[in-house]
């Protein structure tokens, strides 16, 4: 049975770069809030903290995409987030930010206590750095081949093709993020983590973890048979949090360094707002507080290696009890992406559908030990099989039949028979079970388990025919109607954790509070002679052409995040020979000038081996004038001459447009003259 701990659970901090979608709900969030809301009715001292992640390159990127500020980003979508949780029911008992005053202070101290305790390596390496934006490039600043299965579009931090954690200087063919130029080499000091060191105590305490799920034990298992090497806890970024010491101008903490200190910041807010403004430490410094991460796996190693070696350091913060990570939710069977416009955005989803019915169907589906997917056509069986026909039907029969039959009140149960007894009995039962798999982070199974007890109440209702005993045998209709109302009345509580708005709907036409604890569950939770107000349904069906909509808009977008689709349709064939009366030279821009009255047009002065010409080309708004010389181009060199501006232009220059309508230069290595067939 529960027992009473003190229970801090963190859910990991979004970034502010972006709204929120379905499968950050499955991941960290929605399994959270099943446990806190369960925790909380069994009478747990719980706090649940979260917030939004403001460091870090993500955010900064989102930033220069759109030109505005970092903070001008986060300002945005931290509220978007914060409002979309507060929609779906995640019931946060603080939502902070990492961009706070009191988040600032925490994490300097931190860093601080580490570093006198000489925790730290201070090491200057060569970094890469982008000499056109004069700055390093950490992280996500840079791109290129993953040196380990070749994917072109790697992140300096993470392929996210084969999952590998890199380092910039680990990529081949590195290209700044920024100015798409290739970065140099530049000394840099920094502040590592030794975690190699660490590892023999972590691995101590990882041994008296209990009951950590396979698929997360079996990773962080995984990072420490490869060894843990020193990662960097500084960054040379200016949005951040200021690395609190005088040798460390210019420089921040590390994104992942600062994040997980923001469940400390946030808590600190949460016990200043309670106005206990010491009663954080009851949470983070009591070593009797259980902890909880719930997280997405992609978070594991930083919860489960660094930010635990962080804290052993530290010496005086309590250590996770469980992560309870869950793995990846796909979308229609691909893999959702954000950029591709393959998601299912929460403000739009709540634009069409109740939470609950998200809740529930997610719920059902998740990602517990291995990826899942979430369909439309799913979602609908869910909501019309499951909680339309089992759940809202078996109440809807039990209080409209006591509505029409027993003036709307819970009747007496007097002489039971067995199957009065056994539908009764089966609410203890099916309470047992469910707190079981809560406690066990089975949360597909607790739904299940719960969704047992409103089958259990459906068949019972059906096989005792109140419809026939009203008239024959009064006392068992009367019976039938009264257990089938405690079956309600268990329901609404058991069912809480998953569907709380309709839950309370629920309880609302039961005339029971909204105070009542899951030790309330019972088989005489409704006194005899309650008022029920029958007839409401919980649930509405969704609708064939609701889900069909849903689906073409999710195709609709992601065919329009397609850069092929962007690109113009093929011409028709040409003949062999057609192609031959082309002359292609390779070419070498010596000259660049803009042409007078003009901010299209540039005069090039182009060596194509053989002799130079003088191309007037129409790209002046694509490139840049200062480093045109050199540039190594193809030229259609059997153009009939052509006037442009007065400057008669002999020859076109060969660009490729991108999908957004840049133009670039299509470029060899031969040397100039050498034909191009
Ligand atoms: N913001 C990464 C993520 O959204 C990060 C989590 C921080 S938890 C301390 O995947
Ligand atoms: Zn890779």
């Amino acid at each position: 049975m529960p027992d009473n701990k003190r229970i801090l659970v963190t859910s990991a901090l979004p970034y502010a770069n972006g709204p929120l979608h379905l499968g950050h709900l499955a991941g960290a969030y929605l399994t959270a809030d099943f446990f806190v809301r369960y925790k909380r009715l069994t009478g747990a001292d719980i706090v649940f903290i979260c917030g939004s992640d403001e460091h870090g390159v993500p955010i900064t990127i989102a930033a220069e995409k759109e030109g505005v500020s970092p903070q001008d980003i986060v300002d945005r979508f931290h509220s978007i987030n914060k409002k979309a949780f507060e929609d779906f029911g995640i019931s946060f008992d603080y939502y902070g930010r990492t961009s706070s005053d009191i988040h600032k202070e925490t994490s300097q101290e931190i860093f601080t206590t580490l570093n006198d305790k000489g925790f730290f390596k201070k090491k200057t390496e060569e970094q890469l750095y982008d000499p056109k934006a004069d700055m390093f490039l950490p992280d996500r600043y840079v791109k290129g081949t993953c040196p380990n299965c070749g994917f072109e579009e790697a992140y300096g931090d993470q392929c996210e093709k084969c999952g590998t954690s890199l380092s910039p200087t680990e990529l081949i063919d590195p290209v700044s993020a920024l100015t798409g130029e290739k970065p140099e080499l530049k000394k840099t000091e920094h502040w590592y983590m030794p975690l190699g060191d660490a590892q023999p105590a972590l691995e101590k305490w990882l041994d008296t973890r209990k009951n950590w799920k396979p698929n997360v034990m079996g990773q962080v298992k995984s990072w420490l048979n490869d060894g843990l090497s020193d990662r960097a806890a500084t960054r040379d970024l200016s949005w951040g949090v200021p690395v609190p010491l005088d040798e460390a101008e210019g420089k921040v903490l590390y994104v992942w360094f600062d994040a997980p200190i923001g469940y400390i910041s946030a808590t600190k807010e949460w016990a200043i707002d309670q106005g206990k403004p010491e009663a954080w430490k009851d949470y983070w410094q009591d070593k009797e507080t259980e902890l909880y991460h719930f997280i997405g796996k992609d978070n594991i190693v930083f919860h489960c290696i660094m930010f635990p070696i962080v804290l052993m350091e530290h010496g005086d913060y309590v250590l996770p009890e469980n992560v309870p990570a869950n793995e990846f939710l796909n979308l229609e069977g691909k893999k959702l992406s954000t950029s591709r416009g393959w998601a299912v955005w929460l403000h739009e989803y709540l634009e069409d559908f109740e939470p609950d019915m998200l809740r529930y169907a997610l719920g059902t589906t998740l990602p517990e030990t291995k990826d899942s997917d979430f369909s439309w056509k799913d979602f609908q069986a869910r909501v019309n099989n499951e909680m339309a026909a089992i759940l809202g039907n078996f109440v809807f029969r039990a209080l409209s039949f006591t509505g029409k039959f027993a003036d709307g009140k819970v009747p007496e149960l007097i002489d039971p028979s067995q199957t009065d007894l056994d539908a009764l009995e089966a609410i203890n039962r099916q309470k047992e079970k469910v707190a079981n798999s809560f406690e066990a982070f089975r949360f597909k199974e607790a739904i299940a388990e719960a969704m047992n007890l409103a089958r259990v109440g459906n068949k019972y209702f059906t096989e005792t025919e109140p419809w026939k005993t009203r008239k024959d045998d009064p006392k068992a209709c009367n019976n039938t109607l009264h257990v089938s109302a405690q079956i309600c009345a268990a329901l609404s509580v058991l069912m809480d954790p998953i569907l709380p708005a309709s839950m309370k709907k629920l309880r609302e036409q039961l005339g029971l509070s909204d105070t009542l604890s899951w030790d309330d569950i019972s088989t005489s939770i409704l006194k005899t002679g309650t008022t029920l107000s029958s007839g409401e349904i919980l649930f509405n069906k969704v609708e064939d052409d609701e889900i069909e909509a849903q689906i073409s808009k999710l195709e609709e977008r992601a065919s329009a995040n397609d850069p092929a689709s962007n690109f113009p349709s093929l011409k028709d064939n040409i003949q062999f020979d057609d192609f031959m009366k082309l002359d292609l030279r390779a070419g070498e821009i010596l000259e660049a000038e803009k042409v007078p009255k003009s901010d299209k047009l540039l005069k090039l002065k182009v060596d194509i081996g053989i002799e130079t010409r003088t191309i007037v080309s129409g790209i002046a708004k694509h490139v840049d004038l200062e480093h045109l010389k050199g540039q190594k181009v193809c030229v259609v060199a059997n153009l009939a001459p052509k006037k442009l501006m007065g400057i008669e232009s002999a020859g076109m220059i060969l660009m490729a447009e991108d999908s957004e309508g840049n133009l670039k230069f299509a470029e060899t290595t031969a040397e100039p003259g050498s034909p191009i067939t």
